[in-house]
């Protein structure tokens, strides 16, 4: 079946889909460019597919699906002095966030309600609290239920590593094709600042030791991943002064063992989260320093650029949580799974999505024809599909663009507090976002009034809604030409 342009906001945002199937029905492609794929030239077909529609493993993905995770696995068998057990796993999840804990069979009804609700899932993880490994009976039962209502949807599962090397052939039996480490060192006298203690082996080992025993057991379930083909992302929670500059020797580490991205992390200290790093006052790195890293990480292991840290019982896509509209007490007693809008909405992504790629190739172009122009830093607010297509007060994150003539490159995100609530926006709302948006030289979006974009002026940040529901990467070309004196050429491109 060809279909005709439907937005993908009409996909997501509750016409009926019946009227989106007869419409999808109803005439031939007006894409130039439908069926192409999005597949980088670079890029291996088997690999592609793995990736394609995970929007942790693939950027671009991220802009059209969303992941869920069930927190089934509460046992854990280390302690991380960022974490306090009171809370979510801050390997994978934002620090300082309780999940709701549910039992398989309850997760499993959860997963059907959200598929036939949410069309962009297509991956359900396990990311604590605690360790989806040590408490594997119930990952497992809760990925062979899913799996087999829902067959295509991607498994995902982070762990310490520190019981990984016991279910990495299960695993690989399971179809699990995404495995995190979190990998904080790959020198155990900096493991000793970073695990008290860990359990192994019916034992409890501290210090040294312990730092050792994980070393070596992450190294292995890296190994055995990579050997077995299941694609491995290393996350490391960056420390200021105790690990910020080894990561780049834990980059080399897991590049040469085959992982396939790595994700720097900030660390999230706060002293109301009770966690040791918390109390005895440790910062956490500002959004700068964390750049400033990932730029002297390039050219090692992959970067991950666009994690959010999310909750353990996160739903939607990165950056919206959409948990609080399916918590336990919303999800009916029997659920049967109906793939039918889901399917659709692939459809629409296929034919979206080489559109998009066509226009990013124009918008590379004719930045990198910009032989010395400067970088500039680009914030967006987008609701995702590629487009800038959020109002400025809404935003409760903005995704930062490195433009410069290497091409545009994703730098980061920057959460901030959403500014407009009611139709009103607090100037101390407003300071909070300025300061998030440090380093920014341009905000686009789909609409700001004159009072944000004044004060953002007065902080040396310009706002523009003359973009507003172009793809991001088109929108920041003509920009970068036209700040560079370009215009000649944005115009001809
Ligand atoms: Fe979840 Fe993690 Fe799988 Fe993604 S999250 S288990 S790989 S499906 Fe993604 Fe969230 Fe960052 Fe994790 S944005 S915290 S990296
Ligand atoms: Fe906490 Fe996760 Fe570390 Fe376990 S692995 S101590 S749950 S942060």
């Amino acid at each position: 079946m060809s279909l005709p342009m439907i937005s993908l906001d009409s996909l997501v945002s509750g016409v009926s889909l019946e009227d989106m199937l007869a419409k999808a029905g109803s005439g031939g492609c007006s894409s130039s460019s439908c069926g192409s794929s999005a597949r980088p030239e670079d890029m291996d077909e088997a690999i592609w597919e793995k990736i394609k529609d995970h929007p942790c493993y693939s950027e671009e993905a991220h802009h059209y699906f969303a992941r869920m995770h069930v927190a089934v696995a509460p046992a854990c068998n280390i302690q991380c002095n960022y974490c306090n057990r009171k809370y979510d796993c801050a390997n994978e999840s934002r620090p300082g966030v309780v999940s709701e804990k549910l039992t398989p069979d309850q997760a499993t009804r959860k997963v059907i309600t959200v598929a036939n609700e949410v069309p962009q899932l297509s991956v359900l993880g396990i990311a604590g609290p605690g360790d989806a490994c040590y408490d594997w009976k119930k990952t497992k039962a809760t990925f062979e239920a899913v799996s087999k209502d829902i067959r295509d949807i991607k498994l995902c599962i982070s762990t310490n590593g520190l019981a990984l090397p016991d279910h990495v052939d299960e695993l690989a039996e399971m179809n699990v094709d995404h495995v995190t480490i979190t990998i904080n060192m790959v020198d155990p006298e900096i493991g000793v600042k970073i695990y008290p203690w860990i359990f192994y082996q019916n034992k409890r080992w501290t210090g040294l030791e312990a730092s050792k025993i994980l070393h070596e057991r992450q190294m292995l379930g890296l190994e055995m991943l990579t050997t077995r083909g299941i694609l491995t992302k290393i996350n490391s929670v960056m420390i200021p002064g105790i690990n910020d500059e080894h990561l780049l020797e834990v980059n080399k580490w897991v590049k040469q063992r085959g992982a396939f991205l790595h994700n720097v992390m900030p660390l999230i200290s706060d002293p109301a989260h009770g966690t040791h790093f918390g109390l005895t006052g440790q910062r956490g790195p500002r959004a700068m320093e964390l750049k400033a890293l990932q730029d002297k990480l390039e050219g090692g292991a992959k970067l991950m650029r666009h994690c959010r840290q999310c909750r353990a019982d996160a739903v939607g896509l990165l950056g919206e949580d959409r948990g609080q509209e399916f918590t336990l007490d919303q999800i009916p007693e029997e659920v049967t799974y109906d793939p039918k809008k889901r399917d659709l909405y692939r459809e629409v992504v296929a034919q979206e999505r080489g559109d998009h790629i066509e226009a990013k190739k124009a918008a590379e172009a004719i930045v990198k024809d910009s032989l010395d122009a400067r970088p500039m830093l680009v914030a967006i607010a987008t609701k995702g599909g590629g487009r800038i297509n959020e109002h400025f007060g809404h935003a409760r994150e903005f995704m930062v663009y490195e433009a410069s003539p290497k091409g545009i490159h994703f730098s980061g995100h920057r959460k901030v507090e959403q500014y407009c609530l009611g139709g009103w926006g607090e100037d101390a709302t407003l300071d909070g976002v300025i300061a998030a948006l440090e380093g920014v030289d341009v905000v686009l979006c789909a609409k700001i009034g004159s009072c944000p974009s004044d004060q953002l002026a007065e902080a040396g940040i310009r706002a523009s809604d003359a973009y507003g529901y172009e793809y991001i990467e088109t929108a920041i070309s003509a920009l970068y030409a036209a700040e560079t004196g370009m215009e000649l050429l944005a115009a001809s491109a």
